[in-house]
């Protein structure tokens, strides 16, 4: 069982996914409260060289390491589809939080609930079944999860689970306030500019219903903005009135390119990212591709879109 194997480790290792978002270091920062009262040593671990500081008002954020322990005796992910996502390899005995539809059950446990809107959801569904309290740091951490993958709760995918779930981590002590203030109304001038830009540029295709941004590392550049804020961007296309997915390519500064695609839910965005070896949800999945893919991967996929519309 999970919990055993918790209990018999002495030193445990909690992994975020790179390029991390408040469901997966939520996640792991609520599980790491949840662990510093059995006295163990605890790794909170994010392979990416650098964190998005606007995660920085979660709990903990300041343990996050990106080196990873030479020993350890278990590890814990969380909100990774496949362990491509940690950015490292390891073979030590895993328990894999998580709630992506493309998940490959990789670990020893698999706490894996795709109808869950998010990873902190599947998280706190634990803590209540083994009846694990939960104290104020938790509670935001695992709200400020749910506040992000329904995005502000404006999400389709929001029922009356995520508001029971969001009532409850307030009465734990989650601030609402402050989690809406990082995560949704702070924006940099830099993501301002980048956002004339890339909108004056968008490419609307396939009889308005798909929206696609081409970002050149001199869009970075130039603006000084991140790829956590295109991504904001790219989620904004949904809101126009024929546009049904947002696909983004955004090259990489040392060669390839992410892809990014959010959909209204009319097509399975982790299923067309699935030959590129990518994954997500039905709303939002990405992919990494080389160097000499990014064009032809962009132009089939717009292809496999045009046939989902028809
Ligand atoms: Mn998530």
């Amino acid at each position: 069982m999970p919990l055993s194997l918790i209990d018999s480790a002495r030193h445990i290792i909690l992994i975020i996914h790179k390029d991390p978002d408040a469901d997966s270091m939520g996640s792991a920062c609520a599980f790491y409260s949840y662990l510093l009262r059995s006295q163990k040593k605890l790794t909170l671990f994010c392979a990416s060289e650098t964190l998005n500081p606007d995660l920085a008002f979660l709990p903990w954020f300041d343990k996050i390491t990106n080196r990873f322990p030479e020993e350890g005796d278990c590890m814990i992910s969380f909100d990774c589809g496949s362990n491509e996502r940690f950015g490292i390899e390891s073979s030590l005995p895993l328990i894999n939080f998580d709630h992506h539809k493309s998940n490959v059950l990789y670990g020893l446990y698999n706490i894996v609930d795709v109808n869950a809107i998010s990873t902190t959801q599947v998280v706190y569904d634990f803590f209540v079944a083994n009846s694990i309290k939960i104290n104020g740091k938790m509670a935001l951490s695992l709200y400020a999860g749910l506040l992000d993958d329904s995005k502000c709760f404006s999400a389709f995918r929001c029922d009356v689970t995520t508001f029971a779930t969001a009532q409850a981590l307030l009465g734990f002590g989650a601030d609402h306030a402050l989690c809406v203030e990082w995560l949704y109304n702070r924006r940099s001038l830099a993501s301002m500019r980048l956002r004339g830009t890339l909108f004056r540029e968008m490419k609307i295709l396939l009889d308005g219903q798909l929206a696609f941004f081409d970002v050149q590392l001199s869009h970075l550049e130039d603006s000084g903005a991140t790829i956590p804020e295109c991504k904001l961007i790219l989620e904004e296309a949904l809101r126009m009135y024929t546009v049904k997915a947002g696909l983004m390519k955004i090259d990489h500064p040392y060669g390839g390119a992410k892809l990014s695609l959010r959909t209204d839910g009319s097509i399975d965005a982790s299923k067309i990212m699935a030959p590129f070896n990518g994954g997500g949800h039905i709303n939002r999945a990405g992919a990494q591709l080389k160097n000499d893919e990014r064009q032809s991967a962009v132009d089939e996929i717009i292809l496999m879109i045009k046939k989902e519309f028809v």
